[in-house]
């Protein structure tokens, strides 16, 4: 009512993403600008996705943000772009039930809250920052009435909250292309093809460890780009290739070339760890035991039947052919890692059942 205080409200759902093609290295830290392009799948937000409330009113006092109910700051450089860009496209906004206009100006003076969770494990290297971000800045959009489309400006905003999340924007299979231009106005996303044009592959999510990764990817890749030699052949040389193959396999539904690319990037994203100074470690025993199975798998066919992908933790994203090698992918993890054995994984994830 007039004269009251009031609470304008939206909350968003964003699921996460994985890439098949790594995102490793900056070549503009503020813009957060990558020295390649990357391609990912947008994974199902039943399992993997944040859920985020933005909140405005005239009775807040400050920017304020929770995560997963507890509070930070939202101080840093990331939170703080991704609100500025969001303020300055802001509209008239209408408040539902009180008819009352919230005009474009009045948003740069008022103050948000942003409440936001996961249903996955926190930076546990399942990509939960570009969940994060993709959803807040989906959410600000709905809040404050920005039309921007989210393969367009949106997306280069959740880029500027982190890398990753500009591709979680989008469904299905998404390319993030790295851009020419010094402002980041071309480093957004775009989608490749919708979920169902490949709806046979399967994905099964083998969560080896929850705990929280030693070395952040903002500062992994830093050193990375700052030490690895390797890193700038494979960002040069090797990526550019890749992405073209990677786009054809997608395109045709390759299984054989896309699970060949897809574990060959994976191995290299982690050999640029390791050439890095001083080294990181993201994957761990279990890790490599099931690179062991699936290669081992794989070679027995004669043609791949399942690849994998491991991002900044030891979490494995496992990729099937069809929904029949799902069902006995998920049996031969049972079998190797019973659950009762040191390398218990707390959750399978396999398409739309959650198992154990
Ligand atoms: C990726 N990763 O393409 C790669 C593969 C991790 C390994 O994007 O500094 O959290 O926020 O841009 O996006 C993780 O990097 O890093 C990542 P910032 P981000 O998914």
């Amino acid at each position: 009512r007039e004269g009251e205080p009031w609470v304008v409200m939206k909350t968003a759902r964003a699921p996460s993403n994985i890439a098949v093609i790594k995102y490793w290295g900056k070549r503009d830290e503020k813009l957060i600008l990558p020295i390649n392009s990357s391609i990912s799948v947008t994974l199902d937000p039943e399992h993997l996705s944040a859920t985020t409330t933005v909140a405005a009113s005239p009775a807040f006092h400050s920017d304020r943000l929770w995560l997963n109910g507890k509070e930070v700051s939202v101080e840093g450089e990331r939170y703080k772009n991704c609100l500025r860009e969001m303020r300055a496209r802001a509209t008239d906004v209408e408040v539902e039930s009180t008819g009352r206009v919230i005009k474009k100006e009045e948003w740069s003076s008022l103050h948000i809250h942003i409440a936001s969770e996961n249903n996955f494990p926190t930076a546990a290297g399942l990509a939960s920052s570009a969940a994060g971000f993709a959803c807040l800045v989906y959410a600000l959009a709905q809040l404050m009435g920005v039309k921007e489309n989210y393969e367009g400006e949106l997306s280069a905003i959740a880029r500027l909250g982190s890398g990753s999340a500009c591709r979680s924007l989008l469904g299905g299979f998404v390319k993030w292309n790295m851009g020419q231009e010094a402002d980041g106005r071309d480093s957004i996303a775009t989608q490749l093809a919708e979920h169902s044009h490949w709806d046979d592959l399967v994905i099964i999510i083998a969560v080896v460890s929850s705990r929280q990764k030693e070395t952040s990817s903002t500062s992994g890749m830093q050193e990375s780009v700052r030490t690895s030699p390797l890193l700038k052949f494979r960002a040069e040389e090797v990526v550019p290739k890749r992405i073209e193959q990677m786009e054809k396999a997608i395109k045709s539904m390759d299984f054989a070339e896309f699970a060949k690319i897809t574990c060959a990037d994976s191995n290299q994203f982690h050999a640029t760890c390791l050439d890095t100074s001083p080294p990181i470690f993201y994957l761990n025993d279990t890790s490599r035991r099931l690179i062991g199975l699936v290669e081992r798998w794989n070679r027995h066919a004669g043609e791949p039947q399942v690849a994998y992908t491991f991002d900044a933790g030891p979490n494995a994203v496992m990729f099937a052919r069809n929904k029949e090698v799902g069902a006995e992918l998920l049996k031969r993890l049972l079998y190797q890692f019973p659950p009762s054995s040191d390398a218990d994984f707390s959750r399978y994830v396999i398409g739309d059942q959650s198992i154990l």
